[in-house]
């Protein structure tokens, strides 16, 4: 096989059956020397007269990850995947994938196109394309349907969802589970098959779809649940469009001719693109750049959450369900049992929901255990803090998990902008200490802001970079300086959706307009959730003068309209309803404060409204990297689609900014200047960018990064 070819499948004999293995660490994609050693070797065994039977598997963890996603955009090497994977399909010898670990995307595809599907009880199997903004284009849209039906077929790719061996076993996508040695289990099933004369292959299995022929509701639900759960996404609709290929056309082949066509339309689309970037770069985000990839990490046995509130339940739900013992702590046992309740009832409603078993929720359910004494943190290895945004409570608070708990345990804070250095300081080991700043719903939201502090160890970041990862999460590493990087970025969004606000735009406009960019929820719609009448408090509280931007929400508060909680705020609310619905009787209170201020009204377009508010976020995210709070440019993608519902589509705002060009966004910036110069002056680095390499890439080396900020201790101010 061709050296420079990426990946291998390595041959061995054992009796009269050949057995394939592909090796491509670490997860098996199919890159170029992975479909030459499946053609050459397939080849091999059919050639052999004393090979009767072929298994094919994978080294190590993973069956085969599908195709080699770093290859998409680049001129390929060596065979085609379709080429191997007709070599399989109607190989003379019999053909049985022994699925030892995740069979994604080709991976699925190129299980199907065997005769036989066995997976160990630990095998996972899926077609995932969907989230790379692409279909399954190695056959996955016709031959699925055909084995499982297209309504299940479907909904399994616009999910995108892998299933366990069991749920794949019950669905019919694979014909056995091996519960003891796969490749044994494989040779006595291949033993048995050997003496037929014919050998099933899934292109000729045609009785799901013609049953579905004529039955308008499952292209009818597919497009629904495409539209509801995947809004603005190119890709499911290919994927629909494919099905129906499957289901009308007559001919296997035809089908196949049409997957390509529509596939090749997924491959050339931005959305493409942009979702890649975000597969890489979550991968990339998850590496901290300073850190060697050796160092040694803390092992996570068990931990402690303190404070059973909302965050502090979700949180020890994300070590349950990550297999990690937690206690949870309290001080107050209502408080306590309360949070307890409500852990337990989140837990019941996904079973409900079908998304969990009742046996998993008692398995998650049982190493969650509530108490009142911090002594019984003493032997655990990570305590998160969880309790509201008060410095000196959570300096406190360390102070007594300092006394309390092993001097090897990680100490983290679950804050969303207090300084972590001053907490870190009122501990004995600041080495330990990191901030660990989780999102609401934190057992649904992926993003993970993992905080650096200036003392955080090596050890410490990277144990805690991989606990995130155990967790399921999207880990961005921060910086220790005001908002780390969300929420920073996030002010420039919502100053700008404000200042539209009292320029003339309703809030029913601003929203659509940036929901229509595919934004999940508008500004008004997330102030009006979380509640206008927080900050008016505080700042009553506190004898703060209402900044210009908040003088409107204010007024609001002044008459009763508390957001959602009150069903009264930028919107009107049913009773018991999320929907908003437009409040008109708001209109004379936007245009008095207004004119108060001596601002004259007028017409916005949509357009104002999208590059308004999402160039605050691109400009701010310039300044962050030229900071080095954030490590790269796409560490800041990864936070704005999992914790801010930025569209995966659009790639993230600096994504976006790349594909808009940088040259025409630092123009947009500088027109906007004419508006409002104190807020508008693009960032030296998205204009240096701008000039020399048109593009943000990789951040500054990240030497002094911390010096450079200048930070002080203190409160700095959560967002
Ligand atoms: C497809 O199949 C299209 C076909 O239908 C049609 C073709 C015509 N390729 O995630 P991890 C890398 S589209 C290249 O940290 P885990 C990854 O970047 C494909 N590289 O491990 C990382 O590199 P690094 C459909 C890949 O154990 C390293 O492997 N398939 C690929 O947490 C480890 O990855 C998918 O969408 C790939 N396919 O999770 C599956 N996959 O170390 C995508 C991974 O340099 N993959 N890498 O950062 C996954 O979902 C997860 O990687 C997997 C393992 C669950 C497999």
């Amino acid at each position: 096989m061709a050296n420079e070819l990426k990946g291998t499948v390595n041959y061995t004999v054992n009796g009269n059956i050949a057995i394939l293995e592909v090796d491509n660490p670490p997860v098996n994609p199919l890159s170029s020397g992975v479909r030459a050693g499946l053609t050459d070797c397939i080849a091999k065994a059919n050639n052999d007269d004393s090979i009767k039977g072929i298994i094919l598997t994978g080294a190590g963890r993973s069956f085969i990850a599908g195709a080699d996603i770093s290859e998409f955009g680049q001129k390929p090497d060596g065979p085609d995947l379709h080429t191997a994977l007709k070599e399989i399909e109607f190989s003379k010898k019999p053909v049985l994938a022994a699925i030892n670990g995740t069979a994604l995307g080709g991976g699925l595809e190129t299980a199907l196109v065997c005769n036989y599907r066995m997976g160990t009880n630990k095998a996972i199997v899926g077609l995932p394309e969907v989230n790379l903004g692409l279909l399954p284009g190695a056959g996955g849209t016709q031959r699925l349907p055909r084995l499982i039906g297209p309504s299940q077929a479907l909904k399994m790719m616009i999910a995108g969802t892998p299933i366990s061996a069991k749920k794949a076993l019950q669905q019919g996508v694979i014909d056995a589970i091996s519960e003891n040695s796969l490749i044994e289990d494989g040779i006595a099933f291949l033993q048995d098959k050997i003496t037929l004369s014919e050998h099933p292959k899934v292109r000729d299995k045609n009785e799901k779809l013609l049953e579905a022929r004529g039955a308008d509701n499952i292209l009818a639900e597919a497009k629904a649940l495409a539209a509801k759960t995947r809004r603005g996404q190119f890709a499911p609709g290919q994927i629909i469009s494919c099905v129906e290929a499957a289901i009308n056309e007559d001919d296997f082949d035809i089908g196949m001719k049409k997957e390509s066509e529509y596939f090749l339309e997924c491959l050339v689309h931005p959305q493409r693109e942009a979702m890649i970037h975000i597969f890489f770069g979550e991968r990339a985000a998850s590496k901290i750049s300073d850190i060697p990839k050796e160092t040694p990490l803390h092992q996570i046995n068990s931990a402690g959450v303190v404070g059973s509130g909302t965050m502090g339940g979700g949180i020890a739900m994300n070590f349950a369900n990550a297999g990690i013992p937690v206690l949870i702590l309290d001080q107050d046992e209502k408080n306590l049992s309360r949070g307890m309740g409500v852990i337990e009832k989140n837990y019941q409603m996904m079973v409900d929901r079908g998304r969990m078993s009742q046996d998993q929720k008692d398995t998650v359910m049982q190493i969650i255990t509530p108490t009142l004494s911090y002594e019984d943190l003493a032997d655990v290895d990570i305590v998160v803090e969880a309790v509201y945004e008060n410095l000196e409570l959570k300096q406190e608070i360390f102070k007594s998990l300092d006394t309390a708990v092993n001097d090897q345990a990680i100490l983290a804070s679950n804050t969303s902008g207090l300084d972590i250095d001053a907490i870190a300081s009122s501990t004995n080991r600041p080495n330990k200490v990191v901030g660990t700043h989780f999102f609401s719903p934190a057992n649904v939201m992926r993003l993970l802001e993992v905080v650096r502090g200036s003392k955080s160890s090596d050890e410490t970041m990277a144990t805690v970079m991989a606990l995130g990862k155990k967790m399921g999460k999207a880990s961005v590493v921060s910086l220790n300086a005001p908002g780390f990087i969300g929420n920073r970025m996030l002010y420039g969004y919502t100053y700008q959706a404000n200042m539209l606000l009292l320029e003339g735009a309703l809030p029913n406009q601003i929203d659509s307009a940036l929901e229509s960019f595919g934004m999940s929820m508008g500004p008004f719609r997330m102030m009006d959730l979380v509640g206008l009448d927080l900050g008016w408090r505080a700042r009553k509280l506190g004898g703060i003068e209402t900044p210009l931007t908040n003088k409107i929400s204010d007024a609001l508060c002044e008459q009763d309209r508390f957001g959602q909680k009150n069903s009264k705020g930028f919107y009107n609310y049913s009773e018991g309803s999320r929907a908003p619905n437009p409040a008109p009787e708001n209109e004379s209170i936007y245009k008095e404060v207004s004119e108060k201020n001596n601002i004259q009204r007028r017409e916005i377009s949509d357009q104002e409204i999208i590059d308004r508010c999402i160039f605050a976020l691109v400009n701010e995210g310039a300044k962050i990297l030229e900071e080095g709070v954030s490590q790269r440019a796409g560490d800041m993608d990864i936070v704005y689609i999992n914790g801010y519902g930025f569209p995966i589509w659009r790639g993230g705002p600096m994504f976006y900014a790349n594909q808009f060009g940088l040259g025409k966004v630092v123009e947009k910036i500088n027109e906007f200047a004419e508006l409002d110069k104190n807020f508008w002056k693009p960032a030296p680095m998205l204009e240096k960018l701008a000039s020399d390499s048109g593009l943000f890439g990789e951040a500054p080396a990240p030497e002094d990064r911390a010096k450079k900020l200048g930070f002080t201790t203190g409160n700095m101010g959560g967002v």
